[in-house]
């Protein structure tokens, strides 16, 4: 333990000495090798949003300076509910009550703002949300949002098997009702805003991941509902309309497919399908459930873990050639069964080599409350579980950075 704790602090020591090397303006200064020759020899990658707020720019490459060292963790609604409470607007979190840190990726998803409803489709409000991201922007956390969005059209839910998406573009029946959604977007995400000191505004800076996991066919924007041409046009107007008409200059626009519709060996062709291209995507990101103990994958540990490492190294590689960040954007085992998860498998993987480890964060989803929503699955432990002393292993490993061990990402 007593070991544990000198090397977290030694590590952090270093990290934070060759993090303030790069911000500071003193060239003798020299950052850590790895980070210093993976930026020289690939192209670095601009956002796409040429009016980006300064802090902004500053997290994505503080993204970029800190990923190749480091994997950041990262919680879906973590600070909503848990397994086993739901909030009463005091501040708890699952990842909290273990570690004593918050993650270091708050994750908050929008499905239901879209209709115009006050909470979202698992019943968080949005005033909460809007709280909470404040927050944890001010305590150095790093915020991100996808979309469970309804079908614009019918008014299913994500998951609805409809034809929709031609019908939202330019020209099409749907497109005014489409832009209207954009429109309730642009209003909450203009009201993350956080009130500095001297009296001005700080607009929180947003990991956004809309149309996730489109290459599986479960939600209406997928494969199968709709046509890679179209995927691409839907992905293109978004940006386009929110970006530049709208000038969202806090958004850092993440990709993310599934992995269980593609096969990383080797190639990023699965990967790539409906990639909106290199100026609509700011980082790569992978959802991977299936490496992680899915109940549908049979294959055992040892193959399950090779494919998982695959899936890095082909991640890490696209993300490097273009200059951009990647992460695994979602994921994680459902209800944990399996001891020894978080070190065995997550930290002895991701830290299996140069290229693994480039990736920048890995977020789990939620913790549903299965009391109050009968049925629904957690990610994460909590105080209780099983897995609780390995996540705490995980939480002390130097190069796992919860919230607490971030350095300034905002500058
Ligand atoms: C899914 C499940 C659902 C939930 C949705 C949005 O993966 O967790 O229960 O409603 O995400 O959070």
């Amino acid at each position: 333990m007593y070991m544990h704790a000198l090397t977290r602090l030694l590590t952090l020591l270093l990290a934070t000495i060759a993090f303030s090397a790069c911000n500071n303006t003193d060239d003798s200064a020299t950052p850590s090798t790895e980070s210093l020759s993976a930026n020289e020899s690939a192209p670095q990658a601009e956002l796409i949003t040429p009016h980006a707020t300064e802090e902004t720019r500053a997290l994505y490459r503080n993204l970029k300076k800190i990923a190749p060292d480091t994997l950041m963790f990262g919680h879906e609604d973590t600070s909503a509910y848990g397994v086993e409470w739901w909030t009463d607007g005091t501040d708890r979190s699952d990842i909290k009550d273990i570690t004593g840190s918050y993650p270091a990726i708050h994750g908050s998803d929008l499905g239901g703002l879209d209709l115009g409803w006050d909470k979202n489709l698992d019943d968080v409000r949005f005033e909460d949300y809007q709280r909470w991201i404040i927050d944890a922007y001010k305590r150095g956390g790093i915020n991100t949002i996808s979309w469970h969005m309804y079908d614009p059209i019918t008014e299913g839910n994500s998951w609805a098997k409809t034809d929709t998406v031609s019908k939202l573009l330019p020209g099409a029946e749907g497109h005014e009702r489409f832009i209207a959604v954009l429109d309730r977007f642009v209003e909450f995400n203009e009201s993350l805003k956080a009130q500095n000191e001297d009296g001005s505004e700080t607009w929180v800076p947003i990991l956004f991941r809309p149309w996730h996991e489109h290459n599986g066919d479960w939600f209406w924007w997928g494969k199968g509902h709709t046509s890679e041409a179209d995927y691409i046009a839907l992905w293109r107007l978004t940006v386009e309309y929110l970006r530049d008409e709208k000038k969202q200059s806090n958004l850092i626009w993440a990709f993310s497919p599934d992995r269980s519709r593609m096969n990383p060996h080797n190639t990023p062709e699965g990967y790539l399908y409906a990639y909106p291209g290199d100026d609509y995507v700011d980082m790569l990101g992978l959802d991977n459930y299936w490496d992680l103990g899915h109940p549908a994958n049979d294959a055992g540990m040892e193959e399950r873990m090779t494919k998982f490492v695959e899936s890095l190294e082909m991640l890490t590689d696209l993300a490097e050639q273009k200059g951009k960040v990647s992460a695994l954007t979602e994921g994680g085992q459902a209800n944990l069964p399996e001891q020894g998860f978080w070190t065995e498998q997550i930290i002895q993987h991701v830290f299996a080599n140069e290229k693994t480890r480039r990736i920048s964060y890995f977020l789990v989803w939620r913790n549903a409350n299965p009391t109050l929503y009968p049925g629904t699955e957690y990610f994460a432990p909590y105080p209780e579980h099983s897995t609780a002393a390995d996540f705490l292993k995980f939480y002390q490993d130097p190069r796992v950075f919860f919230e607490s061990d971030l350095p300034a990402m905002y500058r």
